[in-house]
């Protein structure tokens, strides 16, 4: 959830102007996010100056080091947009007579949007937060801590006072609560150690502090910490074996740019090599070099190994391309991600009749170890929040018919609750876009430690679900930045159907109904693509229904999943309420609300459920609600119902259980033009988080 972006430089002369870019930068970046504050904190004051001498009247400056200076940072932070702060620093800046252009030879910069979990979004709950006026310890967190009233009460026992609401404040008046009842100093990333001993809960954190001027400690649990390393051509890298201290002048002479940030987004810009920093691990950068330590190792003194990647992603993958809005973008992008998701994966040719050896037509390779185990099974679990939660819902139906064992579906928050009963032969699948979400990272945890084979579904490569279980598949949809996902739920849809039909590969009597549904898997990006031409349609739709109060979608079979998909979109980013209603419970309650005003959107496309949704079109006119009917191409016998004043929505047809993917696309559209038309920010919705990492204390 939310960004965190630090900058590190060393020996490199950069000026405030360029300091304070790079961290409102990284923070843009990291906007999609989601957030409702932002804040940063910088060196106002270089800990190394150059030194200055003076020689024959004039002024000249070496790289040796002046005098050490220790002066509090500068703090800013405001309720509100990354832009608006950025603007409020530039006044202060101003203001307190900065000069912009000073170059400074070593800077700590940290920054941070906040999701508040701890305390109202208020300027003095946002981070950075000091732990006093001096800013001896400054800190911004990313997670909740969740032990933070034990520790909070046993600082104020301690004559602690405290000025948030946060649970974040704990961490930097720890620092300084430690550091205090030293006997002799320690290294920075030690002193941090000791407080991690006492944190409970998920955090990425960075601390800057007035005792270590120049250096700076980064951590994390649960929440997830990238470090960008700027290479000069040529450039050494320096990374420590063992913890050290400022005192120790060996890095005096290196030179490092470093970034760091919750995803590579805030990062590529400046640098494509990264190391992404695992659970436990403490970073710490200090002089021209930097180390990582794990506290879950045996020698925490002892620098780990970490491997620097390089990043393929590029910035335009990363911006709008073309397109107004990411959701947008996203939306239009599905014939795409959708193939992305297959390829290397379907065999879209029929094999020869009759060759034995070509019969395996979908290769889920991250399946192939595990897959007799989840046949053999004694039940499926689909885990998963929100739109993940529908994709599982609009799949299941296959995973049942091809794996003939009962599958259930679960809200991870949910399934925490109850702490479900779990088995040593269950199968238990978790998806989320990012693999970061927390409910579903929790209810994996406990999954695992019942014994059951975990498998994951993610987006996210690397990321804590995709590592934390046993197997799993990659949607590989792209980078997915509108926090309402579109193009991830439907390359969802497509991996459990994928994956129901890879383990019922060995099934004679389901071969032909597996031949059929693969068949149409090569068919359905171009027919994406046509249902994407009902855009303008959909625009022309939204401009009708702009101002209603409230919109139902009614569904069944596998398009209950559509409707609650659709009404979740509509809410999520148009703001309108909306309900998505199992047409088979119509009678039992939804229908006492339908009457003129009320407009409904029927999904009746061909399928079993076919003939049912007709006589619910049928109930619906009776008490004369405004239809909107999304129903298959040429199909003639809903024509009837334009001339009793329904809206048709005509979609290509494909096999039933693919039909979910097709029958959400016009829906996507609806609620991102009607979410346009009313004025409102299509990429970040108010109150929501693209990767929601944090989750009600479990
Ligand atoms: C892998 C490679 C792909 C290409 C292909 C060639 C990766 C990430 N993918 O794709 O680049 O070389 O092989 O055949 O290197 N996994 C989990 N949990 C999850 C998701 C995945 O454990 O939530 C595991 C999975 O079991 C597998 C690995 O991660 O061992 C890669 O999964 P994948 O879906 O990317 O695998 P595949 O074979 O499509
Ligand atoms: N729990 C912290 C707070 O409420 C951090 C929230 C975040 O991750 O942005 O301030
Ligand atoms: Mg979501």
């Amino acid at each position: 959830m939310c960004g965190i972006v630090g900058y590190y430089t060393f020996n490199l002369r950069r000026d405030l102007r360029f300091v304070l870019d790079c961290l409102f930068n990284g923070l843009k970046r990291l906007e999609y996010r989601g957030y409702d504050s932002a804040g940063i904190a910088f060196d106002v004051v270089d800990a190394y100056p150059l030194a200055q001498h003076h020689k024959d009247g004039q002024e000249v400056i070496s790289e040796e080091n002046g005098v050490l200076e220790s002066t509090g940072p500068l703090i800013i932070k405001e309720v509100g947009k990354v832009d608006a702060l950025e603007r409020m620093t530039h006044d202060i800046v101003a203001r307190d007579q900065l000069d912009l252009g000073r170059e400074f030879r070593s800077q700590v910069g940290i920054a941070h949007t906040r999701w508040a979990t701890h305390g109202p979004p208020s300027a003095v709950n946002s981070h950075p937060i000091a732990s006093d006026p001096e800013g001896q310890f400054v800190v911004v967190h990313n997670g909740i801590i969740t032990n933070y009233n034990l520790l909070k009460a046993f600082l104020i026992k301690h004559g602690e006072t405290f000025s948030t609401e946060t649970d974040t404040e704990v961490i930097p008046k720890l620092c300084k609560f430690v550091y205090d009842r030293l006997s002799e100093k320690v290294p920075f990333p030690k002193l941090v150690m000791e407080v991690l001993k006492k944190l409970e809960g998920a955090y990425a954190v960075l601390v800057k502090s007035t005792h270590y001027p120049g250096e700076l400690v980064a951590c994390k649990r649960g929440s997830p910490m990238i470090l960008g390393i700027k290479e000069e051509p040529g450039a050494r890298r320096a990374s420590f074996s063992r913890l050290h201290d400022a005192a120790d002048t060996k890095w005096r002479n290196e030179a490092i740019e470093c970034f760091i940030a919750s995803d590579a987004s805030a990062v590529i810009e400046h640098t494509k090599r990264v190391i992404v920093l695992e659970d436990n691990d403490v970073l710490h950068l200090c002089g021209g070099g930097y180390g990582i330590y794990n506290t879950g190792g045996e020698n925490v003194e002892e620098a780990v190994p970490r491997v620097l990647l390089t990043l393929q992603l590029e910035v335009e993958q990363i911006m709008k391309g073309g397109y107004d809005h990411f959701m947008q973008k996203e939306i239009h992008e599905q014939p795409e991600s959708l193939l992305q998701t297959m390829r290397g994966r379907v065999q879209f040719q029929r094999p020869a009749v009759g060759n034995p050896y070509l019969t395996q037509r979908i290769k889920l390779g991250g399946l192939v170890e595990h897959g007799s185990t989840i046949r053999r099974c004694r039940r499926i679990l689909l885990v998963a929040c929100g739109t993940s939660y529908h994709a599982c819902l609009a799949a299941r139906q296959t995973l049942e018919e091809m794996c003939e064992v009962p599958v259930s579906l679960e809200l991870a928050s949910d399934f925490l609750d109850r702490r479900c009963p779990i088995f040593r032969d269950d199968t238990c699948v978790f998806l989320s876009q990012s693999g970061e979400t927390a409910d579903t990272l929790r209810a994996l945890e406990y999954a695992k430690a019942h014994g059951a084979l975990c498998v994951g579904v993610t987006n996210t490569v690397g990321s804590a679900i995709s590592r934390m279980t046993h197997c799993g598949v990659h949607l590989n949809a792209g980078y997915e930045i509108g926090v309402a996902s579109t193009k991830a739920y439907t390359s969802q849809i497509l991996v459990i159907t994928m994956m129901a039909l890879q383990l019922a590969e060995d099934s004679i009597s389901k071969r032909e109904r597996r031949d059929s549904i693969i068949d149409e898997l090569g068919q359905l990006p171009g027919k994406v693509r046509r249902v994407l031409m009902l855009d303008s349609a959909m625009r022309d739709l939204a401009e009708q229904l702009r101002s209603v109060s409230s919109l139902l979608f009614f569904g069944r079979g596998y398009n209950y999943a559509t409707v609650l998909e659709a009404a979740l979109k509509v809410k999520e980013v148009a703001l309108i309420h909306s309900e998505g209603m199992l047409a088979g419970e119509m009678k039992h309650g939804p229908l006492a609300l339908v009457d003129k005003h009320m407009p409904i959107v029927v999904i009746a496309t061909r399928d079993g459920m076919y003939k049912k949704m007709e006589s619910v079109i049928q109930q619906l006119l009776a008490r004369e609600a405004q239809l909107y009917i999304v129903c298959n191409e040429g199909d003639e016998s809903m024509k009837q119902y334009e001339d009793k004043g329904c809206k048709l929505i005509q979609v290509p047809e494909t096999v039933d259980c693919l039909q979910p993917v097709i029958n959400i696309v016009p829906l996507q559209l609806l609620s991102y033009h009607l979410t346009v038309l009313r004025g409102l920010n299509v990429d970040q919705p108010r109150n929501l988080a693209k990767s929601v990492t944090v989750s009600e204390e479990h």
